[in-house]
């Protein structure tokens, strides 16, 4: 079986707006997204995510509720990628830049998927609509998607995710 990392991202959100960063540095470079990154072996997602959107963002989520979850697989690659996705409508601090995002508040209506991972645009609208889902997607590079499958799931679908 493929070796398994576990990764967690991070939305904040407020009225119809959604908090992106541009990623400064290393995977993902220059592309829009939320905040977030490697689960720590001593981690659960979730306190994963609340470390890393403090770290790459300064804010403080004090309500994340996780909303997804996403499975990614590059060709010829061994390790499967597991993101658990949270979003929290509440938060304390300070938005700063970091060395690795640079934060934007978005409309919900004006989020630059062309400058996004290619995946993003099928699974945002779950997000947007408040529906839980659960994704996997087959990658050729990072500029190709070989195939991918979406669902809308049930809360108890993603408990213990
Ligand atoms: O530690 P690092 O910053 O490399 O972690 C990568 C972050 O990017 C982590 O939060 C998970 C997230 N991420 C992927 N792939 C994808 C993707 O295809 N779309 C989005 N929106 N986020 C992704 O690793």
């Amino acid at each position: 079986m493929a070796a398994k990392k576990l990764f967690s991202l991070v939305f904040v959100r407020r009225d119809n707006q959604i908090l992106l960063g541009k990623k400064k540095r290393g995977f993902g470079q220059g592309k829009w997204n939320g905040f977030g990154g490697k689960v720590e072996p001593n981690e659960t997602p979730l306190v994963g995510g609340i470390r890393e959107l403090r770290e790459e963002c300064g804010l403080i989520g004090t309500d994340l509720r996780t909303i997804g979850l996403l499975h990614f697989e590059f060709e010829g690659e061994p390790t499967l990628m597991e993101v658990h996705v949270f979003e929290t409508f509440t938060f304390a601090g300070e938005l700063t830049e970091s060395d690795e995002m640079r934060p934007q508040w978005y409309d919900v209506k004006n989020i630059p998927y062309d400058k996004m991972w290619l995946d993003d645009i099928h699974w945002y609208p779950y997000m947007l609509r408040s529906e839980l889902f659960k994704g996997y997607f087959l990658y050729r590079g990072t500029d190709f998607i070989v195939k991918y499958k979406i669902d809308k799931i049930e809360g108890n679908e993603l408990k213990g995710a």
